[in-house]
């Protein structure tokens, strides 16, 4: 087992603080450029796409834990009120909304539904914007914790992103596959950086500065079999920060709860991966991707990158997002 020393010696070689400027709340964007952008487009060969967003909806993976329910969703307007809570509702009813909806409903052949969802934006596929997670009192680049408040992000918040938006090259490292998984990754042997690089090498696919890295563990696909969202699985190791900030990718994904695996590898902390990427390098994670039938046909045609958008919405101070991931082959 690791140190809390050898996690800050590590976060010391990765941070990328400054590196942007000192105003910098984009972190490992910054390595998407135009010339980037323009060469994941040219990866789309034969029109195939895959989508990578899980459905959001009341059997989706959370309620484990108690601080993150599934979607709630709520019909605020349908047609059947036309027919019915206009002429029954109660008085409330009749006498606030119904009035307004009477002038749609009444003598009028236009009927139209309306919803609202309340939900954790962590509920289900979505990005870790890079105010998610600290340490010592300060988020990515230095700015202080507590800019984040109880209106929300004043730093490094996910509407940070929406101006570069995420449009770049996708690889996928199938782990599954490389380790002949039936059909995830079970507990107990966390991802290191040597075996990305096997994987890499035996998918003959390089990662590039830009990049964002899709890690198939296969924990989606098991989850559709039991929908348990504790699943323990292996995930990424901590040490893996060293790798992601090696290749200069952009940012990482993957098909479970939180790319790294969950047992920690450092004595005296939870979660290090999260804290050296979204802190100290400014590097997001994207969670609960869906990578299943991409993942199948990478294997299928040997080809492991492919045109990846993936821009979050633009949740004002928000600290992260859901997302619906393209890939586009
Ligand atoms: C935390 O890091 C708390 O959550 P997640 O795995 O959703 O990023």
């Amino acid at each position: 087992m690791a140190s809390l020393n050898d996690f800050r010696r590590l976060g010391d070689d990765v941070r990328n603080w400054g590196r942007w400027g000192d105003d910098d709340e984009l972190g490992t964007l910054n390595f998407i450029t135009v010339e980037k952008v323009a060469q994941a487009a040219g990866l789309v060969r034969h029109g195939k796409v895959f989508s990578l967003g899980v459905d959001f909806g009341s059997s989706g993976p959370q309620g484990a834990f108690q601080y993150r329910p599934n979607p709630i969703h709520v019909m605020t307007v349908d047609g059947g009120d036309a027919e019915t809570l206009v002429k029954y509702g109660p008085d409330w009813f009749k006498n606030t909304v119904a009035q307004q909806l009477s002038g749609y409903f009444v003598d009028n052949p236009f009927r139209f539904n309306d919803d609202m969802v309340i939900m954790p934006l962590q509920a289900a596929t979505q990005w870790d914007a890079l105010s998610h997670v600290y340490y010592d009192d300060k988020l990515y680049n230095g700015f202080p914790a507590n800019s984040v408040t109880s209106l929300g992000a004043f730093h490094c918040g996910i509407d940070k992103v929406d101006p570069k938006g995420i449009t770049t090259r996708g690889v996928l490292l199938d782990l599954v596959r490389h380790r002949g998984a039936q059909t995830f990754l079970e507990h107990g042997k966390p991802i290191t950086p040597e075996e990305l690089d096997e994987v890499a090498r035996a998918q003959d696919v390089t990662v590039e500065r830009g990049d964002v890295v899709l890690i198939h563990t296969g924990w989606w696909a098991r989850f559709l079999e039991n929908r348990d969202g504790t699943e323990p699985y292996s995930g990424l190791d901590w040490r893996c920060a060293s790798w992601l900030h090696d290749h200069e990718i952009a940012a990482v994904a993957a098909d479970n709860l939180m790319v790294e695996d969950p047992v920690s590898g450092i004595e005296g902390t939870i979660l290090p991966l999260h804290m050296l990427c979204l802190r100290d390098m400014g590097l997001m994670l994207g969670e609960y991707w869906d990578l299943t039938a991409l993942s199948a046909d990478c294997a299928a045609d040997g080809v492991y990158e492919f045109q990846l958008i993936a821009p979050p919405l633009r949740f004002t101070g928000a600290v992260g997002s859901p997302v619906n991931p393209i890939a586009i082959k």
